[in-house]
């Protein structure tokens, strides 16, 4: 029997089985799995084979391949990554201006995940209700780069209903994975577009990304309306020791498309001659802001990469 994983606690999976009730199912034996090494060997969203064991409890025998996946490295593990979900049709990112404030390049960090797969991103500003005239400025500053790059960008609110029927055509039909920072109304958006849903938000106190995490693990949703959400815990912070700098280089859309004129087929647009990149961002093409959350993040790379060498000696 074919299954579908909707969420993973310790070892247990509830899996949603091809005839719709929902059971709870643990692995059996080795999964054959992918090359990428995994601290968890099932995601949600994983297609599985079901079967019973002796005592007829459901067990999962194998997980189909995976049209692809979206990992973080892993904070105990450095070379290992975990796996958030898989099989994903569109990835929405949440964020806000205010409460908590938009991290100077988070939106950057987070399209490390999703790029390697091009999974599409609609990036969805919340709390717009609390937005001063100057916030609304910078909104509509990212929305135009953000636009041009290729990525869906809305305005929305929970709290006052806005632009929801957006984004409930957005989603319909697809497997959506909804991610952000904690405390951003991810859930709060969650149960705004769908309320039958009823899930748990939180009230943060503390908007310094330390605060609790109200949502502790993915799980999807089924949509009435006809497909899959994924709520996930507020990201906290965004590693990419798993990376190298030719994948951040060509995971900035822009980026790649330009490197075509490089003069170096392995150019990192830093200090290499007849750089497109650099060109590009010189006279205006390619934003600043972009270009300098690039540079911050192979710099980061390379920092890592260097202490784990020097480390080893
Ligand atoms: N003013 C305003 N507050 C909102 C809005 N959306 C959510 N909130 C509030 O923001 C707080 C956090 O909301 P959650 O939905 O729990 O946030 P989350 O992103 O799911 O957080 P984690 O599960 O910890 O990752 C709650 O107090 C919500 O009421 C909004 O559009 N406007
Ligand atoms: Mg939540
Ligand atoms: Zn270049």
């Amino acid at each position: 029997m074919e299954g579908l994983i909707m969420k993973s606690v310790g070892s247990w999976y509830s899996v949603k089985t091809e005839h719709g009730q929902v059971v709870q199912a643990r692995i059996v034996g080795k999964l054959r799995l992918e090359d990428v090494k995994t601290t968890n060997p099932l995601a949600v969203g994983d297609k599985v084979i079901l079967d019973s064991d002796v005592n007829n409890d459901f067990v999962i025998r194998e997980v189909k391949p995976r049209i692809n996946y979206v990992v973080r490295q892993s904070p105990r593990k450095k070379h290992n990554v975990h796996l958030i979900a898989s099989n994903v049709d569109l990835a929405l990112l949440i964020v806000t201006m205010v409460e908590p404030n938009l991290k100077q390049g988070f939106i950057d960090r987070f399209l490390m995940m999703t790029e390697p797969y091009n999974i599409p991103v609609a990036i969805l500003f919340n709390k717009s209700d609390l937005y001063s005239e100057d916030d609304m400025v910078f909104f509509n500053y990212l929305k135009t780069l953000y636009t041009s790059i290729g990525y869906e960008v809305i305005l929305v609110s929970a709290e006052q209903n806005l632009n929801i029927d957006l984004v409930r055509t957005l989603i319909k039909d697809k497997v959506s994975l909804i991610s952000g920072q904690s405390g951003v109304g991810k859930t709060s958006l969650l149960n705004v577009i769908a309320p039958d849903l009823d899930l748990r938000t939180g009230e943060l106190s503390d908007y310094s990304g330390k605060g609790q995490h109200t949502t502790t693990f993915a799980e999807m949703h089924e949509l009435p309306g006809g497909g899959y959400i994924i709520d996930t815990p507020g990201i906290k912070a965004l590693a990419f020791n798993n990376l190298e700098v030719m994948d951040v280089a060509h995971n900035f859309r822009e980026f790649f498309i330009l490197s075509q004129d490089c003069k170096f087929s392995d150019c990192t647009h830093r200090n290499e001659p007849k750089c497109a990149v650099k060109e590009a961002v010189n006279n205006g093409e390619v934003s600043e802001l972009r270009y300098n959350n690039y540079l911050q993040i192979i710099q980061e790379i390379e920092d890592q990469n260097y202490w784990e060498v020097h480390n080893e000696i």
